[in-house]
């Protein structure tokens, strides 16, 4: 989903999918076995690039609509390989293909959420981001138009009652205006995990926290690059110090394992402002993490790496 003209500061994640692309030249299903997961996702799912959707880069109003449209369609076609756990959970008892999606700037997962609550109603989403994107506006309310951004999407889509209140940020570390923004965004249905939480409790209290969240709901998991240090991932458009590792970061999702997820994406990849390629291979070994999400049950196990050689291993 290549559009950024929602941006509040440095454009250019349009360009996001074409990195993240470009990231991945090194993945491919023979050396997907991934020794963290125990697993390669690539042999068990088919997984499928429904390439860029075509997107206005001068009518925002329009270019949420093609996204909504696109995604709509998407989900709406007989799935490829079935992991068939959260089918029950859609409304019509179907099982719907999960996308992954390839921002462009954070604005898309409004009208995504759009989509996805007509097959599952209300969502759940895991938000990982330096910032809240739960404003009600950034601008004082110029006009309706101007409060589409990828700072308050968020809060279109608890106006529109697309989202459940069991959602959950992981990462924030972002100024505010002052601590009364939190009663905002409580009432749009988040709880707030800030980056220290990670120092201060660990990954095992991150993991938990947001899996006695989420609980058993529908729910989408929506990445922004800026939670890693902008030191890994330099390359997005609002970058924050003091931020996860992608190692901590990985951690962190092979521990949110067995959810009902639905979606997710990854989005602000900002190439422009990129270094050697570090934030485009990061964002696309996420990518791999999130199909992995999708095959396993359960979280696998940390063990000693001299035992890790298990039956889907091939050293
Ligand atoms: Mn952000």
């Amino acid at each position: 989903m290549p559009f950024d003209t929602a941006t509040s500061y440095r454009p250019g994640a349009r360009f996001g999918p074409a990195a993240i692309r470009t990231g991945s030249r090194r993945q491919n299903t023979e050396w997907g076995h991934d020794l963290s997961w125990g697993v390669n996702p690539y042999l068990s799912l088919k997984v499928q690039d429904c390439g860029d959707i075509p997107l206005s880069p001068y009518d925002n109003a329009l270019a949420v609509d093609q996204i909504e449209t696109a995604y709509t369609t998407l989900i709406s076609r007989p799935v490829n390989s079935s992991v068939s756990r959260t089918a029950h959970l859609a409304r019509d008892a179907v099982e719907h293909p999960r996308i992954i999606a390839l921002g462009g700037d954070h604005t898309i997962v409004w009208p995504i959420l759009r989509s996805l609550h007509k097959v599952y109603g209300p969502i759940s989403v895991i938000h990982f981001d330096a910032h809240i994107d739960t404003w009600p506006n950034l601008d004082g309310g110029f006009s309706e138009q101007s409060r589409v951004t990828h700072g308050t999407f968020f809060t279109l889509a608890y106006e529109e009652g697309l989202m459940s209140n069991t959602s959950i940020h992981a990462g924030i570390r972002t100024k505010v205006q002052g601590p009364q923004i939190i009663d905002h965004d409580e009432q749009v249905g988040f709880e707030l995990l800030h980056a220290n939480d990670l120092d201060d409790f660990g990954t095992d209290y991150i993991v938990e926290q947001i899996r006695e969240r989420v609980g058993n709901s529908p729910v989408y998991l929506s990445f922004d690059i800026d939670t890693i240090d902008p030191g890994q991932a330099p390359g997005t458009g609002t970058p924050e110090p003091a931020g996860w590792t992608s190692r901590e970061t990985k951690r962190i999702l092979r521990g949110l394992t067995g959810l009902n997820l639905v979606g997710a994406d990854i989005v602000e990849v900002a190439p422009a402002y990129d270094n050697a390629d570090t934030t485009s291979i990061i964002a696309a070994g996420l990518v791999d993490d999130f199909l992995a999400l999708l095959v396993l049950e359960e979280p696998p196990q940390a063990r000693a790496s001299k035992h890790r050689r298990g039956k889907h291993t091939v050293l």
